[in-house]
């Protein structure tokens, strides 16, 4: 029971032809009785189509005089009803003879098949190269995508004129990263070309690190189940964007469903099987599927086929009864006295009942009907895009038959291309000369099998579903994606403008989580896709400034992030600077110190014949009013940026500032200290020569001014830029040089101080005439207790800081010398004139604590 054309006699050869003119069989009632040939159902009007074009191709061939002079084509065009099982049939009665079961392969009526074109769809072409791959019967696809037929292990005499789906996955991916989308769905139909296909487009998107949300399969047969999972998966997914990867006979199902369930503002990337078929691009769908990209083979003109097609007609033949099953779809009526049943309509929808897409019509057909008031997919002559690889699949065939009735040897050495005589040869001499074959098609393309038997060279057009003005889905040309070899190029045309149906009509963004934001970065989610992630914060000193990062970035030494850590910006830099609070404040302190210091020598000058300046040694009270000076204002060194010479500075005039001071008051100390112990066995005061004491001051100096110059000479201090990199802040300090040196210098002021303190205590019972002792002894220990303090304060502050608690030792150790030592004795000076009497100050008796 297999339908189809012939027109075989008087020809050298014959080609065999297998289409899908009906989309299924009907199931049989009876599964117990004698097995039979299936019917078929469910007229399709694109495999018509594709049928007459081989016809048509052939007849053109025929009267070509440059292609096989001497010899015409015949061909046997077999129904496949889109099924494997009916496929697997017709294969058969290729290889025995005509629908005799039996193999007597090519002989029983003396024809001479030579190769077949097709079986459709990549399922049926898998069913039926297997069966004639046992022949090496000679087989040219023009619409089997399936990767898996470029197998020449499994598939030893398969050719296509279509490129295989490996390439159109690829450019998928390829499409998908120039929109930048990661997250993307794929659905594919339920049998081998979208298995096949969606899985070679997941491997490519894996290797490109983008995310397959999720992968359904639609069910080919009646399943509400796994429809559902289907539809489910793209309602709850957040990918926006999906892959189709069906044919749209099986597509059609789930297009109702997705109307059905009013999944909008999704974008669909169509398989080329879908993306030109006047069954999904309805205008009533656009809602839908409007914005639908995807991929075609090229689309072209076909002189001649328009007329051909449309010179049809039911009464040419009357046991042509495809034609007539055309005319009575087409027409919706019935053809008067024919055998052929009305549009029989068995298939299940996915509601579960019987579907019928045409009405019954008791209408007959009068032969009247006008095709050209037809709007219908058989003779949209448009998109000639598979109708040319069935063109081109005829052409490949008599090209190779050509080449080899010429002898024309291809250039590779192959022990099956001989020099045979046409027509008696064997089917794989011609697969010999097929293989690597090139020619040139009607519209200039050049056509090159590779050793697979696939295209080696060609472009996708990229189509975009748009409505045009007249309310009709228009496949609007954005770009183009050519391959050769395995070198590829997606090129979108420059003026083209896509239609996105999304709500802004703005280019969908298909992500599991959004970019991550400036200053932070990808945190993995343990068992999700590498597209699904957290984003972590980078710590401080880090920063990401490109959204999207899966690191954060160390900062510079002298920099550090800032607050959203979206940059790094120069590290803040510390040090005690004079505008600031703190700075200003010590700053007024020391100049008040030195002012009052000033103050103090301008009473002693004024003063300076009074019994009580005079019998404390003027010029040593001069030299610590000097060096008291000295010390407050050095305190002003260590404010304002370190630089090498105040680090130097700073350090060193302190010392010298303190040394001169402190040997100033050991100078006078000292003779309290000779006073008491002469004293012990004189009743008199006797006081030490001054000029002593001075010499005392100038040898400390010295000293002092010697050990500083080797220490600065040697190792001395240096400015520091503190970066360590957990720090926030660049810290501008001293670095102190040699620790040794700068002990011994502040070590010779310690000693100094312990000996004025020493001096001063032993000497305590002594009446104190000068008054001073009990002074000094007091200024030390407020000198001791200051230094003693700053040692833990110094060590627990960090930063400027550190010079803040340095300086008000400095100021406090100074003030204290100056209270204790000059204040007391002001006070008597200008407020106590009358005690400022020779017996007062240089009595025997001491006088303070009256
Ligand atoms: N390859 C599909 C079938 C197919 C098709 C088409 C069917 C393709 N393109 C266009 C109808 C119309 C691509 C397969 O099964 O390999």
């Amino acid at each position: 029971n297999l339908t189809g054309y012939v027109e075989a006699k008087n020809h050298s050869v014959v080609i065999g032809g297998l289409f899908p003119i009906h989309s299924r069989t009907i199931p049989t009632d009876d599964p117990d009785g004698e097995p039979v040939s299936a019917m078929c159902e469910g007229f399709n009007f694109r495999g018509f189509r594709w049928m007459k074009t081989m016809i048509h191709t052939i007849k053109e061939i025929n009267e070509r005089k440059d292609i096989l002079p001497n010899h015409t084509l015949g061909y046997q065009i077999f129904d496949t009803c889109y099924t494997i099982a009916k496929t697997m049939e017709t294969a058969l009665a290729f290889l025995t003879g005509q629908e005799e079961f039996q193999p007597n392969f090519r002989n029983s009526t003396g024809k001479y098949l030579v190769g077949i074109i097709g079986a459709g769809g990549s399922s049926l072409s898998v069913a039926a190269s297997r069966i004639l791959g046992l022949y090496y019967m000679p087989q040219v696809g023009y619409t089997s995508s399936c990767p898996i037929l470029s197998d020449k292990f499994q598939f030893p005499s398969y050719l296509r004129t279509i490129p295989s789906d490996k390439i159109q996955s690829e450019a998928m991916v390829t499409l998908i990263k120039h929109f930048g989308w990661v997250w993307v769905g794929a659905i594919a139909a339920d049998d081998d070309y979208g298995k096949y296909g969606v899985k070679s487009f997941r491997e490519k998107m894996e290797s490109s690190n983008l995310c397959v949300a999720f992968s359904e399969t639609i069910p080919k047969v009646y399943s509400n189940e796994k429809m559902q999972n289907a539809v489910t998966a793209v309602k709850k997914s957040t990918a926006r964007v999906i892959v189709l990867f069906t044919t749209d006979i099986d597509l059609s199902p789930f297009v109702l469903e997705v109307v059905h369930h009013n999944i909008t503002d999704r974008t669909w990337i169509a398989s080329e099987a879908w993306i030109t078929s006047a069954l999904i691009a309805k205008p009533e769908y656009f809602p839908y599927f409007g914005g639908t990209i995807g991929f075609a083979v090229p689309r072209t003109i076909i002189p001649g086929l328009k007329e051909f097609l449309y010179d049809i007609h039911p009464s040419k033949d009357p046991n042509d009864v495809l034609t007539i099953e055309f005319w009575q779809t087409a027409f919706n009526c019935t053809w008067p006295n024919s055998s052929v049943p009305y549009n029989v309509d068995h298939r299940v929808n996915m509601t579960g009942k019987e579907d019928r897409l045409y009405d019954m019509s008791d209408q007959l057909c009068t032969g009247e009907e006008k095709l050209e008031d037809l709007k219908n997919t058989y003779l949209d002559v448009s998109q000639l895009r598979i109708t040319n690889n069935v063109k081109q699949a005829v052409y490949a065939m008599a090209y190779g038959l050509d080449r080899l009735s010429r002898c024309d040897l291809p250039k590779r050495e192959n022990a099956d291309a001989k020099c045979s005589h046409m027509p008696d040869f064997e089917p794989r001499e011609l697969l010999a000369y097929l293989k690597e074959l090139t020619f040139t098609t009607h519209d200039g393309r050049n056509i090159h099998f590779d050793l697979n038997g696939d295209l080696e060279s060609g472009y996708y057009d990229i189509l975009n579903w748009q409505i045009d003005n007249a309310g009709e889905i228009a496949f609007v040309k954005v770009g183009e994606y050519k391959f050769q070899q395995s070198n590829f190029e997606l090129v979108l045309l420059k003026n083209a403008t896509l239609f996105w149906n999304t709500e802004s009509s703005g280019l969908p963004d298909s992500v599991c989580t959004k970019l991550c934001p400036p200053g932070t970065r990808k945190g993995i989610r343990q068992g999700q896709p590498i597209c699904c992630f957290d984003c972590i914060p980078c710590a401080d000193g880090y920063v990401s400034e490109k959204p999207g990062q899966r690191e954060c970035d160390a900062c510079g030494e002298d920099d550090w992030s800032n607050a959203q850590k979206s940059k790094c910006v120069p590290k803040e830099v510390e040090f005690l600077a004079y505008e600031e609070a703190l700075g200003f404040t010590l700053v007024i302190l020391s100049i008040f110190g030195a002012l009052v210091v000033l103050a103090v020598t301008v009473v002693y000058v004024i003063h300076r014949h009074t019994p009580l300046v005079k019998a404390n040694d003027r010029e040593l009270s001069f030299l610590i009013q000097m060096s008291l000076v000295i010390t407050v204002l050095s305190s002003m060194l260590f404010i304002g940026k370190p630089l090498n010479w105040s680090c130097m500075a700073r350090q060193v005039t302190l010392a010298l500032g303190f040394c001169l001071c402190l040997s100033s008051i050991l100078g006078k100390t000292i003779s309290l200290f000779f006073a008491y112990r002469i004293s012990k066995s004189k009743t008199r005061l006797i006081s030490m020569h001054p000029i002593i004491r001075k010499l005392i001051v100038l040898i400390c100096v010295l000293g002092e001014i010697g050990v500083c110059s080797a220490y600065l000479l040697l190792d001395p201090p240096r400015m520091y830029k503190n970066i360590e990199p957990q720090n926030v802040k660049i810290i501008f300090e001293c670095n102190e040089g040699s620790i040794e040196f700068l002990c011994s210098i502040f070590g010779f002021d310690v000693l100094l101080a312990l000996l004025c303190f020493l001096t001063t205590f032993v000497a305590r019972q002594l009446p104190d005439n000068y008054y001073e002792g009990k002074c000094i002894t007091f200024a030390m220990l407020v000198f001791f207790i200051v230094w003693i303090s700053f040692v833990p304060a110094y060590l627990s502050t960090k930063g400027k800081f550190k010079v803040a608690v340095e300086i008000f030792a400095i100021l406090a150790s100074s003030y204290g010398l100056l209270g204790c030592i000059f204040l007391p004795k002001c006070f008597i000076i200008l407020l106590r004139p009358k005690r400022n009497t020779e017996e007062t100050v240089g009595g025997r008796v001491p006088t303070v604590d009256r």
